[in-house]
């Protein structure tokens, strides 16, 4: 196939074409084959919108050639003129249009929305520089500029156009289309909408630029610092423009379909994802206003368009804007705004209810939640929280629209794509109808006394762990030990995540073997996270880990036992190498406070054993796997929600108490940290935890180390251990994303 493509398209033999020309040829081959697909693809008459400022949708080329059912048959195509279809695939850039799980669970839930052959398509933004890029000088986090787009690229230009009307300007806008590729089902299209005038030459050091200058800059990072006014406003600027190009073709389109817009809920459901995109509810309600129907008409149409998906209960992140940000971006909105806010008040009193509160700011979740028909969280704990303590006044007056969603993943590319020896193991063993239904993978536990399989599973997690290791070599030129235990934790840098808990561990192991106590098997510790550009702490937590591994890296005594590796600008395509050579996936935020994870769901299924607190999906993982097969630690999540009611909690007084804690949290200011790093940085840190210590690390941290060692000494065991990762993998099933959309579909979509 690639033959006759290659001498059509470049008049050359394929073995004399370079290896950008057979990237090109495969980005022509998928185009093609989607171009087709669509034309067979059975619409209903209902569509699906799924607004979102990220999409962290990962290199797309090996996903979208087994999606198209080729993968196998490329590659052996290639290595006939000895190329490797890895290599091709490396040259793809990574599209920077994503921050973390939210962003992830967007890009599987595109590609499980067109696996099950739903009609639905994602609306986003096409921020040129993305999130920035993680860089490491001096052991600090530098921020860099991350462009991605290329001249030739998954992005199609369309010749649709929409105005957007700012308070003193308009800015028409270009879209750009992606190809959102089933698998062996239908395609969908991701829509990101951008401007002509956006202009990469105003950025300056690092990831600075002129915030003001909106017709400039409108599409070119995603969550620009936000620690000034003119970085919030332009946000808004970001978010207004997203939702109103996405309302005017969600109009437009179900006006081609035959609606008359008075029967809009019967042509198009609009899932909010988080708060972001909440504007998106007045801006429909505007546009349906312009067509002639009456605001009372307008409003109830929109009620049954919008749902609200819910992804945090910390408090700073639920958005709030001031009422004068929205007068200067979107004044056409703000009168609907404030009919909506009045409604509502005039029904109820509780101030807490209100859109509009006592300082004039607009609640975006309260918006969405008066005028969504449903509002859902992202997994059991989390659906719960919000119901009896977060959102508990909405629910009291609105039990029917909450519903729990619990997150997913696709299997294609967290196990097919990037675990391919553990999927072939799993297609001779138990048939490949797992790949359709995911539940299937529970035929893996009849192969539970099977020492063959065992055996193979442990072959195939050394194989990826020197995979990880040559790829680390390689791109930070750090050695690590393939014999050790390959501890990670990659995911965004937060508090509440608490990295922090697992670095003060790192610590405690480092003065354990310095006083001579060597563990059997030597433990590489493995971070992977990026820290919001102003977010100091989350920095300083980076500073530290990156001094620890320096430390260790110069020590020659400890190095044999214990190795740390900070992976520099963690991402999916960095994702896909680490999660498959896991052996413990740490999932260690304080309960209550991770909403769901989606990456404990990555690693159970590529064979990873969870050290993980009963939050969010750990939850449902303890409830799956049972007792032996994960390693819960910590307070319950009604502790913490107790304390944090109370008030009461003297991180101190944990500190005085313990002198485990209290060793590992003055190293963090002792001479040999202070020469590697920087006192200010290591100080800050040390002060908080003392003295704040918001997300509670001190409670957990004797917990957390006893868990750690019974999980360090129960891998001595291998067989035992293989068992473990045996029954994690058959019980992940229930994680696939597939699940999540049927449900979204059954109880919110109806498509
Ligand atoms: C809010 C206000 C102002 C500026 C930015 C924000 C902001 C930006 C990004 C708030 C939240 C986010 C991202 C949230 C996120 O990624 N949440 C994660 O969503 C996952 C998918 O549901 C869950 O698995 C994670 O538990 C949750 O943290």
């Amino acid at each position: 196939m690639l033959k006759e493509k290659a001498t059509k398209t470049y008049g050359k033999e394929l073995k004399e074409l370079t290896k950008e020309e057979i990237y090109f040829l495969l980005l022509d081959v998928c185009k093609e084959m989607s171009d087709e697909k669509l034309t067979t693809c059975k619409d209903g008459k209902k569509k699906l919108y799924y607004i979102s400022a990220e999409f962290l949708i990962g290199k797309l080329l090996g996903n979208n050639l087994i999606n198209l059912g080729i993968y196998e048959d490329v590659k052996k195509e290639l290595a006939e003129v000895d190329v490797r279809l890895a290599e091709i695939e490396e040259i793809e850039n990574e599209p920077s249009l994503g921050n973390g799980g939210l962003g992830r669970l967007a890009a599987c839930f595109l590609d499980s929305i067109a696996t099950l052959g739903l009609h639905g398509d994602g609306v986003g933004l096409n921020y040129h520089l993305g999130l920035f890029k993680q860089e490491f000088v001096k052991n600090l986090q530098k921020e860099e500029e991350n462009p991605w787009i290329t001249e030739k690229s998954w992005l199609r230009k369309q010749s649709d156009a929409f105005t957007v009307q700012f308070g003193d300007f308009a800015m028409k806008s270009v879209l750009y289309d992606m190809d959102v590729i089933g698998y062996n089902n239908r395609v969908n299209k991701l829509h990101l909408f951008d401007v002509e005038e956006v202009d990469e030459g105003i950025v300056t050091d690092g990831i600075e630029f002129d915030k003001s200058d909106v017709k400039r800059n409108l599409t070119l990072f995603l969550y620009p610092d936000d620690s000034t006014e003119e970085g919030r406003l332009l946000r808004v600027y970001q978010q207004y423009f997203m939702v109103s190009c996405g309302a005017q073709l969600i109009l437009k389109e179900a006006k081609d379909r035959g609606s008359n817009l008075h029967d809009l809920a019967d042509y198009a459901v609009v899932q909010i994802n988080d708060t972001h995109p909440s504007m998106v509810i007045p801006e429909l309600i505007r546009l349906l206003m312009a067509e002639g129907i009456d605001i009372k008409e307008a409003i109830s149409i929109v009620e049954k368009t919008c749902a609200y998906t819910n992804h945090t209960i910390l408090a700073e992140a639920l958005e709030k804007w001031p009422m004068h940000y929205l007068e200067t971006v979107a004044p056409a909105i703000v009168p609907i705004i404030r009919v909506l806010d009045a409604i509502k008040k005039a029904e109820y009193s509780d101030p807490s209810l209100a859109i509009i509160d006592g300082e004039n700011r607009v609640h975006m979740a309260n918006m969405d939640i008066h005028y969504g028909f449903s509002v859902n969280g992202v997994a059991y704990l989390h659906t719960e929280i919000l119901k009896n303590t977060e959102l508990k006044q909405f629910y009291d007056i609105y039990p029917d629209k909450f519903n729990n969603k619990t997150n997913g993943i696709t299997f294609r590319r967290w196990l097919l794509h990037c675990n391919p020896e553990l999927t072939n193991l799993l297609d001779e063993q138990i048939g490949e109808d797992y790949k359709k239904d995911a539940e299937n993978l529970k035929k893996l536990l009849e192969k539970k006394e099977d020492a063959e399989v065992l055996d193979r599973l442990l072959t195939i997690k050394n194989q990826n762990k020197k995979v990880l290791a040559d790829f680390l070599k390689d791109t930070q030129d750090v050695t690590i030990s393939t014999e050790g235990i390959f501890d990670i934790q990659v995911k965004r840098l937060h508090e509440y995540k608490r990295q922090q808990l697992n670095i003060l561990y790192a610590i405690h192991k480092y003065l354990e073997i310095k006083a001579g106590k060597k563990p059997s098997t030597p433990i590489v510790m493995i971070f992977g996270a990026k820290a919001a550009p102003a977010y100091t702490i989350a920095k300083d937590i980076i500073h530290l880990i990156l001094c620890m591994q320096e430390l260790i890296e110069k020590d020659e005594e400890v190095k044999p036992y214990l190795q740390i590796v900070m992976i520099e600008n963690y991402n999916v395509t960095k994702a896909e190498v680490v999660i498959p050579a896991c052996d413990i996936s740490e999932q260690i935020s304080l309960a209550s406070k991770e909403a769901s994870g989606t990456g404990n769901m990555k690693f159970m299924l590529n064979g990873a054993v969870t050290l993980g607190t009963e939050d969010g999906a750990n939850v449902e993982i303890h409830e799956l796997v049972g007792d032996d097969n994960i390693y819960i630690f910590g307070e319950q999540s009604e502790t913490v929600i107790a304390r944090y009611e109370r008030g009461d909690y003297r991180s101190r007084d944990y500190y005085e108490k313990s002198p485990v804690i209290k060793a590992a949290v003055d190293f963090i200011v002792g001479d040999k940290l202070l020469e590697i790093g920087h006192k200010e940085s290591l100080e800050r840190l040390y002060n908080e935890l003392l003295n704040k210590d918001w997300f509670m690390t001190f409670p957990d941290m004797e917990d957390y180390i006893a868990a750690k060692e019974k999980a360090y000494a129960d891998y001595e065991d291998r067989t035992a251990w293989a068992k473990k990762m045996l029954v994690n993998i058959a019980k992940a099933g229930f994680f696939s994303s597939d699940r999540t959309i049927a449900e979204y579909n059954k109880d919110i979509w109806n498509l």
